[in-house]
């Protein structure tokens, strides 16, 4: 059999095609008969557009069920899926674009007349798709017959290129083979028991590892049933608890729904499963969540670049304030800067060895080969213990990295656009604690004169959630004897920025 994901992830799909794989916020139920139709016909499209297996398809577009369509026909025809925060500017895109130099560029309507310049300076077929699902992609896949051809890949083929920032401030390509993403998911529905009759709350977006890879690869191949909502909202979530078993969530997501009255024992009484990760699950939350449901919250660890690394267990001990142990098949160390691996309980960087880990860096030889140990493993970047038990704990970064809802934002990016406006001296931005996002981006800047609005100065340059939270103007910025920014004196000084 080919190793195409879509090859693998259909032949899970239950024989009675007429099943339901997702439903709607709207309560439309979406079958496994109707997804493969759908993507059949957008292959036909594709194909019709000269796509070919290798070709990358960049897609920025909101999350609909035609999302989910659009997703599997990439993988159909053996293109390379290119997801995109649909937050991100026209000026950041232009580097994604002219990065990934993708055959199409898929788009939300609203943005097609800002997008049209760059697709053709890209020389990309540029398709629309709306959150509703219409849109010129729909549109012209509409007319043509479903093409039910699956491209033969072989495993180590890349399935997709993910951007994720760096600490130069500029975003690099992470290649995800196809067998990269299908071992992935094939460990973790063994290990989280998923099992016929799921009902998956599905509140994350469809752009990055975690509500792609982890929540949608898991529930397609466990044969559905999804409940796809376009965003996440608290009370919306509680009140579909009652007919789900599982959520798989941020930590903003655990806190949002602490905070509302609705989060009982009763109205999470029948779910089986809740799962956090993307960033660091307060023990505090694990502990209120228990107090309230009776759930135990099962922490999880992972990176665009390895997909999930380590877990709790679904049986046996979930510790809270640890991502639990290395998945079956992955092997996890901590080392010291040489890569000499350290004993249990001293704090390195995390390091990762297994089928999960990337094929590296699109365009970037030497970023990736300076980011392996000669023996496979990926420097994760991470801080970390790993217990004589092997609990493994993250205890902090080594990257200078904010991790804001679950999204991740590289200081250096907004450092370099706050620099360039005009009366900004120099700045230094820093993840401050903040009871809803975890970690709010917090600009602190020297400047000449009045600087005036500078996060709005910010808008047509950044997707909103790098935007700082709080810009906060200094006589001078903290520096060691070498001439760096002290980020760690600002990071105490701003500690209680958002307390209470
Ligand atoms: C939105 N905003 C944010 C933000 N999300 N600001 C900071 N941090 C965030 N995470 C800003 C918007 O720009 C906007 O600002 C305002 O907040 C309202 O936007 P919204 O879209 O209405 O926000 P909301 O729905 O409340 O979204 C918050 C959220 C969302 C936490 C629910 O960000 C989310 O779903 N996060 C999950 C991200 C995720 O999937 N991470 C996994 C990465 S994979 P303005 O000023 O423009 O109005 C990974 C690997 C792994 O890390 O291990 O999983
Ligand atoms: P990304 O680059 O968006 O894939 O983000 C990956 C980063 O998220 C990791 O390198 C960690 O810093 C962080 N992360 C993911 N899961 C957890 C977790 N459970 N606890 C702490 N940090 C996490």
């Amino acid at each position: 059999m080919s190793a195409s994901l879509f090859a693998r992830l259909a032949e899970r799909f239950p024989a009675e095609r007429g099943r339901v794989a997702i439903e709607t916020a709207e309560g439309a139920a979406v079958t496994f008969a109707d997804l493969l139709e759908h993507a059949g016909r957008i292959t036909a499209l594709f194909k019709a557009s000269g796509v070919a297996p290798g070709d990358r398809i960049a897609v920025q577009v909101e999350k609909s069920v035609a999302n989910v369509a659009l997703y599997l026909a990439v993988l159909q025809c053996g293109a390379v899926h290119v997801p995109l925060n649909p937050a991100y500017t026209p000026a950041e895109l232009g580097h994604f674009l002219k990065d990934a130099r993708p055959k199409v560029l898929v788009c939300d309507p609203g943005s097609e007349a800002a997008l049209a310049a760059l697709a053709k300076q890209g020389s990309a077929w540029l398709f629309t798709l709306g959150a509703d699902g219409h849109g010129s992609l729909t549109a012209q896949a509409e007319g043509l017959p479903s093409d039910r051809a699956v491209a033969a890949r072989s495993g180590e083929d890349i399935a997709a290129i993910l951007y994720t920032s760096g600490t130069t401030g500029l975003s690099k390509g992470a290649m995800l083979s196809h067998d990269n993403l299908w071992s992935n998911a094939a460990t973790l529905h063994a290990l989280w028991g998923f099992r016929p009759g799921d009902v998956l709350i599905h509140a994350l977006p469809l752009y990055h590892t975690h509500g792609l890879f982890v929540a949608l690869n898991l529930m397609l191949m466990n044969g559905g049933r999804i409940l796809l909502l376009p965003r996440f909202d608290a009370d919306q979530v509680i009140g579909l608890m009652a007919r789900a078993t599982v959520l798989m969530g941020v930590p903003t997501f655990y806190t949002r729904l602490l905070a509302s009255e609705g989060l009982t024992r009763e109205a999470a009484g029948g779910m089986r499963l809740f799962v956090s990760g993307s960033a660091p699950l307060l023990a505090r939350t694990h502990a209120d969540f228990e107090a309230r449901t009776g759930q135990r919250i099962l922490e999880r660890y992972g990176m665009t670049e390895t997909g999930m690394s380590a877990s709790n267990p679904l049986h046996g001990e979930r510790r809270a304030g640890t991502v639990g142990l290395a998945l079956p098949g992955v092997a996890l160390r901590v080392c010291d800067g040489e890569g000499r691996a350290l004993p249990p309980g001293e704090v390195g960087v995390l390091e990762v060895r297994g089928p999960n880990v990337f094929l590296g860096y699109w365009n970037l030889p030497e970023k990736t080969a300076a980011e392996f140990r000669a023996d496979g493993y990926f420097i994760t970047g991470d801080l970390a213990t790993i217990a004589a038990d092997g609990y493994v704990s993250i205890v902090g970064r080594a990257k200078d990295l904010i991790i804001s809802g679950g999204l991740n934002v590289y200081p250096k990016e907004v450092e370099t656009a706050l620099d360039a406006l005009p009366g900004i001296v120099e700045s230094a931005v820093i993840g401050v604690p903040h009871p809803d996002l975890g970690e709010a981006v917090v600009a602190v800047v020297t400047a000449t004169g009045e600087p005036g609005d500078l996060a709005g100065a910010l808008r047509d340059r950044l997707a909103g959630f790098k935007i700082p939270k709080r810009v906060l103007r200094v006589e001078a910025l903290p520096r060691n004897a070498m001439g760096k920014v002290q980020k760690n004196l600002l990071r105490e000084r701003f500690a209680g920025l958002f307390a209470g």
